[in-house]
């Protein structure tokens, strides 16, 4: 479900007034787009979260757009940036909405370091998913805690959908392995996989990751269709890093950004975008079952610019 640019632009705000003021400042310092504008603007982007490629990349993009147009007036800097972050956002990913779905049951695993908001996301994609028509089984396959348990039983609650859990301290890839199996054979659309940031020092966290993932597998050769990695906003540069290791243990489909509605680091969604091939699929923008978007390249650099 997409939120309304003004919804968006809202939750982003933070985001917002910190990139376009550093922005406007730049450009109501110069009146040509010069090498002293150029400076000024990289040096305002990399402190926006937006990290040093995906600055550069702007920065030669910008300035091929100026020599394009033949018109170096400084006023259209901020519709020139628009485009081009709007088209480092972009990927082939997004031409398809993630809930035009080919598998029944289309299982999606949330994974992620501890504290990102895993839990919270897959109770709000339940809400999604409901409100694109589709019915919902959650499962709890951070076994590890009975608070982590008990919390996706709030949301599984809140939505009204299935739920698949066992007792704290039980193996989590069978969890994963009878909720596929029940939403086979209880005609369910979607099977959404919620898993534990930190395990007991002993266990290593991506081992088990890897480990659900097999065994989901086992339970239908197509599955998992998506694994969504959740990254805290407010971390800034450290997402970097967790979608590298993720990556690598897993081969995420995807990212779900989260808490962009408490920081004005939401530059780093550009700079992951530039980064990596994994699209950028949510963003999380408060605690409410609603507060959560899919993500749109175009809107969000609308939302940040507009
Ligand atoms: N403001 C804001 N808070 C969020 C968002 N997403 C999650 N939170 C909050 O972040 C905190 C952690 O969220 P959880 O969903 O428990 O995170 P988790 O990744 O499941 O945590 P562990 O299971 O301990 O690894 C909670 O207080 C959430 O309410 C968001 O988009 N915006
Ligand atoms: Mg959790």
């Amino acid at each position: 479900m997409k939120f309304s640019l003004k919804r968006l632009t809202e939750g982003l705000s933070k985001t917002k007034d910190s990139l376009l003021g550093k922005v406007k400042q730049v450009v109501g310092l110069h009146a040509k787009v010069d090498d002293e504008l150029l400076v000024d603007l990289e040096e305002a982007l990399i402190k926006s979260d937006v990290g040093i490629s995906a600055t550069e990349r702007i920065i030669d993009g910008l300035k091929k757009r100026v020599k394009e147009k033949g018109d170096n007036d400084s006023g259209a800097v901020v519709s020139l940036l628009k485009s081009e972050i709007s088209q480092i956002l972009q990927s082939d990913d997004h031409r398809r909405s993630f809930f035009d779905i080919a598998n029944k049951p289309f299982v999606v695993m949330v994974v992620g370091v501890n504290g990102t908001g895993k839990t919270t996301s897959v109770g709000k994609l339940a809400h999604t998913f409901k409100q694109n028509g589709m019915s919902v089984l959650i499962a709890a396959c951070d076994t590890f805690r009975a608070a982590a348990i008990e919390q996706l039983e709030i949301w599984a609650g809140r939505n009204k959908c299935d739920f698949i859990r066992s007792t704290p301290g039980s193996d989590s890839a069978a969890v994963a392995f009878d909720a596929v199996q029940a939403a086979k054979s209880r005609g369910i659309d979607a099977v959404l996989i919620d898993t534990a940031g930190r395990l007991h020092t002993k266990i290593n966290l991506m081992e088990e990751l890897k480990k659900i993932k097999r065994v989901v597998t086992k339970a239908d050769p197509t599955a998992p269709h998506e694994i969504l990695l959740a990254i805290d906003a407010t971390t800034g540069q450290n997402g970097i890093q967790q979608v590298k290791v993720f990556d690598e243990a897993l081969d995420l489909t995807g990212l779900l950004l989260t808490k962009l509605d408490g920081t004005a680091k939401g530059g780093i969604v550009i700079a992951i975008a530039d980064e990596f091939k994994v699209p950028v699929r949510f963003v999380g923008l408060g605690e409410k079952i609603d507060d959560l978007d899919e993500f749109s390249p175009s809107d969000f650099a609308e939302a940040l610019f507009g």
